[in-house]
Parts: structure tokens; sequence; C-alpha cells
């Protein structure tokens, strides 16, 4: 027996007198997919025009070199990722990686067929596809305004460009036989006090109205909707508030998108999970970190993070929530980060199928909270990192810090040539 195996049996005993069934937690979570999101691998840059700057109030800072610069980078240096990540996963696209063959388009040229390559490619890794339509980095968004616009004919671009990214959403998810779940999250909003909070609220709600008047085959393609609390340069306002989506989401019943770094700083999503559940069918998080200004580090092993999964797993959620990364950090190896991020989901989940639910539910209805927090605390000191290891081996992925080897390599022979 391997030490690693020896550690696991060892472990599994500890969790056994507790009655957790270790491995009943891992074959649950292997079912899980987590959806990478693809703009880490170039800093949220994507195919149309590399010239064309990041806008929409979102910043990724660093110039670490290698970054993806057309499809085919992107897709190499996702499968690196993936080989290096435990279970099978989905991928999170943005509109503006489409893959043209190289072709220059405009925002409102992409069609389904030009993610056809995105298809294949996802079809023989068995990588489900979600998706995003981009309502940023572009001409007829430096107002700062999409689908909120004053001006009729910019809110007719961004209705149209999400119109068709549902159509290429139902595209992907009939090709693959698993629902696309297309995410919407627009920029608006002012730097300073607005006059009129009603008006761009009013004009979204109709906006969206039209966006999503042809029904697709949720089979195919689902609609997600993401609030934010505020972003560079509208600090002041969002159209498209918590507030504001959850009334959306409700009375459309839409998919629900929670981004963990969109809210105030010290209000976590985690409790939001439970209450929202009752009242739309599904949600979609966007699991991320917020540092001060900035709600896109990498996803870090934080208590958050080990929330959010317990909620998950406590509340039996897993069939309606779709679990989504979103982060980009430009300041160090982008493979390492998608790894890093993807890792630390995948293990908070874990360690929140590792729990003795039923006894921590016994001890809450009995009333004996003296009992449930001397769990919950000794719960944390239990060898679950040999649990992590030996999961990470059945998966045929490396174990422990042995991963960013495999990545040094392929920043030395990939990354440093671009
Ligand atoms: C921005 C939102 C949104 C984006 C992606 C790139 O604050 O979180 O999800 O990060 O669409
Ligand atoms: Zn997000």
């Amino acid at each position: 027996m391997s030490k690693i195996e020896q550690a696991y049996e060892l472990a599994k005993e500890r969790y056994g007198a507790l009655g957790v069934d270790v491995d009943a937690a891992m074959a649950k979570l292997a079912g899980v997919p987590i959806s990478l999101h693809c703009w880490q691998g170039d800093d949220v840059i994507g195919f149309e025009d590399p010239e064309r700057g990041l806008s929409g109030g979102i910043m990724a800072t660093g110039n670490y070199p290698g970054k993806a610069r057309t499809a085919v980078e992107l897709r190499a240096d996702l499968d690196k990722a993936y080989s290096l990540i435990p279970g099978t996963h989905r991928l999170n696209l943005h509109a503006i990686y489409g893959d043209a063959d190289g072709a220059k388009l405009d925002r409102n040229d992409w069609q389904p067929h030009h993610f056809d390559k995105w298809i294949a490619w996802a079809k023989e890794n068995n990588h489900g596809i979600d998706f995003n339509p981009t309502c940023f980095s572009h001409p007829l968004a430096d107002s700062g305004f999409t689908l909120a616009s004053s001006d009729k004919g910019v809110r007719d671009f961004w209705i149209e460009h999400c119109r068709i990214s549902r159509e290429i959403g139902a595209h992907i998810g009939k090709q693959l036989g698993t629902a696309c779940v297309t995410n919407v999250w627009i920029p608006d909003g002012y730097k300073d006090t607005p006059a009129d909070r009603t008006a761009p609220r009013q004009r979204l709600l109709e906006s969206l109205d039209q966006v999503f008047a042809k029904e697709l085959d949720p089979a195919h393609n689902l609609d997600a909707v993401e609030c934010k609390l505020f972003g560079l340069g509208s600090e002041s306002y969002v159209v498209g508030s918590h507030e504001f989506y959850m009334g959306y989401a409700m009375s459309r019943q839409k998919v629900l998108c929670l981004d963990a770094g969109h809210f105030h700083p010290t209000e976590t999503i985690s409790d939001k999970i439970s209450s929202v559940l009752l009242y739309v069918p599904e949600l979609l998080l966007h699991v991320s970190r917020g540092v001060r200004w900035d709600s896109d580090h990498v996803v870090t092993l934080t208590d958050e993070l080990q929330a959010i999964m317990q909620e998950i797993v406590r509340g039996d959620y897993l069939s309606r929530v779709h679990i989504g990364l979103d982060f980009f950090d430009a300041s160090i190896n982008r493979v390492a980060a998608w790894t890093i991020g993807t890792r630390n989901a995948i293990r908070a989940l874990l360690m929140a199928l590792l729990e003795p639910a039923a006894q921590l539910r016994e001890m809450e209805l009995m009333g004996d909270f003296t009992g449930r927090l001397a769990l919950l605390e000794e719960l944390k000191g239990l060898p679950f990192g040999a649990v992590w290891d030996y999961y990470c081996q059945q998966q045929n992925v490396p174990v422990g810090m042995a991963y960013l080897g495999e990545i040094r390599g392929y920043e030395k022979q990939v990354l440093a040539h671009r």
C-alpha cells in the first residue's frame, strides 16, 4: 500500500466513526461539473480585436507572459488545466471567443456555427459548455450603457447580441446533449450620483423581455441573469442590482446568477442560496473572491468558499445549482490560476460532502448547540487532506504540489514561445 493509500485508509476510519461514507462522498464529487471560465486564459480579451482593451468596469491587472492569442492556444491551455484538475468539467465561453479561423468579426457577426470547433473539442473531451453574451469592450458600450441605454439604436444592438447569444447557447446545448447556461451580465451604470435611477431600470426590464421573448428548449439553453453592486466607473449606481435581477428572475422564472464578488464586502452569497432557491428554479454561481474593490481574485480555500459548498450540499441543491468560476489574474501563470482556483472549489465541495450531516442536524433539532459547535470545530481538524490526495490519485491527476511541476514544464515548452 502506498503512503497515500495508507493515509486514506486511516482517514476513512476517522470519518467512518462519525458515520461518514467517504467513498460515497468521492463518488458524488466525481459527478459534479465545475464550469471553468475561458477568460482567465487571456485576461478577457477574446478574438475580435486584440487592440480593443477590456472595458465595462472590469479589469485584469498584470502582464505575466504567455497568454493565449488564438482559440487553438486557448484550448491547449485549457487542456493542460483540465489534465491537472480531478473530475470532468465544463467550459464557460464568452461570445468574443468564437472561432472564425482567424477572420475578424464584429460583435453581431458571431453566429452559432462559429462555435462548432469549440463544440467538437468539447465533445471529444466530455465537456459541457456554458455561454455569455459580451456586452462590453466594444465602441457601442463606450457610453457605459448597453441594454439600459437611453439610445434606442444602442439598446437594439445589444438586444440583438443577447438574442443571438441565446441561439448560440441553444445550438451548443443541442449538439452536446447538455443544457448550456447562457448568462447575461451588463456593465450599465453611473460613476456618480444619478438624477434618475428609475428610467434605466425600466429600460433594462423592457430590453430583457425582448431578449427572452423567444422560447427556447430548456434542454438546450437556460437563461441566467447576473447582478452587481458596483464596478470601476460605475461606483454610484449599477442598473442591474441584486434587487433588480432577483425580482426579474423570480417573476420570469430565470436562473439567478450570484457572483461571490458582487455584493457588499461583508455580505456573503452563501446565506442567499437557501432563500433565493425558494423562489427561482435554479442558480448559477460565479465562484470568485472579492478583495477590496476587485471582485475577481483567484479562488482560495476561504471560509466563504467552504460555506458556499456547505450550503449547496446541506440543502441538497447540487441538481439546481450550476457552479461556475469567475476570476482573472494576469500577474501569475494563467494555467496555474485556473488549476489552483478550480482545485480549491472542488476541495471545498469535498469537505462539504464529508460532513456528518445527519448528526449535525440532529443536534440542532435537539437544541444541542454546544454539541453542534464542538463537532463543527472538530471537523476542521479531520484528515481531509488525505482524502483529497487519494481522490486526485484515483482521478489520475497530480497529487499535491506535483501539478505545479507540470505547469512549469508547460510554461517552458509552450507559453514562453508566444
Ligand atoms: C463582471 C461579471 C461577469 C464577468 C464576465 C467576464 O463583473 O462578474 O461575470 O466577469 O462576464
Ligand atoms: Zn461574474
